[in-house]
């Protein structure tokens, strides 16, 4: 066993494939999320080495219980992964459900400062640590109707960097992950709340898949332990920024 990891966001998607990723690389995971039948099964193929912790991260009180809340043996965190979110619409502003924004601010932002919070003392106090969080393309690149979401995203990027700067002089890394398109999970289901149109953006294309997330993770935390990856930046070879946009007319 290398160490203990909690992976928020276990469920589905990129959660799911660092959860396996990590129990096949020798660390300990707890699995959190909301679904408490994907936990479940999550431990049944896992085994021993995965912990299901049902947690919402719009629960502001069960956020801050940590990492006392934890089965005895548990406590010790030694990597956060920060990976729980998601997007809700692509609607442009003006018209944009004021709930779904509440809600992408809640998870993205208010979840992961609490978890992180909540966590971060013990590891100070042990002097290791590391704390990954699942950035996006969308928080450096703006694109219609991506308003809040990709606002949220360029939140954890600066919190990222910020907390760099809070913990020099510790051995805590903190790494923001910040992948472009990525198929294979939930995120367009989610998003769109319609399963064609969901389809319809990989429709064609060879998009990361959540093991490749999986795979940058592994390496990242495995690093010799004097090394941070401050921030990577992923995108799939079907991908590129577009140009600055122009209204003629
Ligand atoms: P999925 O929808 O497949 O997975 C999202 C995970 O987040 C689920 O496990 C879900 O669990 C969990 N989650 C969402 N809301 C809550 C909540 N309130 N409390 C607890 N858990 C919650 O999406 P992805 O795997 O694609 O996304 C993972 C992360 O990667 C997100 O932060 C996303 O923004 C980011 N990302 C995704 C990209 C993509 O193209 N797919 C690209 C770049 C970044 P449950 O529903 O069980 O609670
Ligand atoms: C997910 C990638 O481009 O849909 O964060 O915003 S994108």
């Amino acid at each position: 066993m290398v160490g203990t990891v909690l992976v928020t966001g276990a469920t589905a998607g990129f959660g799911k494939a660092i959860a396996h990723r990590l129990v096949k690389d020798g660390y300990r995971v707890i699995g959190t999320g909301r679904r408490q039948e994907r936990l479940d099964e999550l431990k049944s193929v896992l085994g021993d080495a995965f912990l299901p912790f049902r947690l919402d991260m719009d629960d502001t009180a069960s956020l801050r219980a940590l990492p006392d809340s934890l089965p005895n043996g548990w406590q010790t965190v030694d990597v956060l992964i920060n990976n729980a979110g998601l997007a809700l619409g692509l609607d442009p502003a003006q018209t944009a459900n004021i709930d779904d924004w509440e809600q992408m601010i809640r998870t993205n932002v208010s979840g992961l400062v609490e978890i992180t919070r909540a966590l971060l003392p013990g590891m100070v106090d042990r002097n290791k640590g590391h704390i990954v969080s699942v950035g996006s393309t969308a928080g450096t690149y703006p694109y219609p109707g991506a308003n809040v979401y990709g606002a949220t995203k360029a939140f954890v990027s600066q919190f990222m960097r910020n907390l760099r700067s809070d913990l020099l002089g510790t051995r805590i890394r903190a790494t923001n992950v910040e992948p472009g398109l990525c198929g294979g999970s939930e995120f367009s289901n989610v998003r769109l709340r319609d399963d064609a149109k969901a389809a319809d953006v990989y429709k064609d294309t060879h998009p990361l898949l959540p093991e490749d997330i999986a795979e940058t993770v592994s390496w990242i935390v495995k690093l010799p332990a004097h090394v941070n990856i401050n921030r990577i930046e992923m995108m799939p070879v079907c991908q590129a920024s577009a140009g600055l946009a122009v209204k003629h007319g």
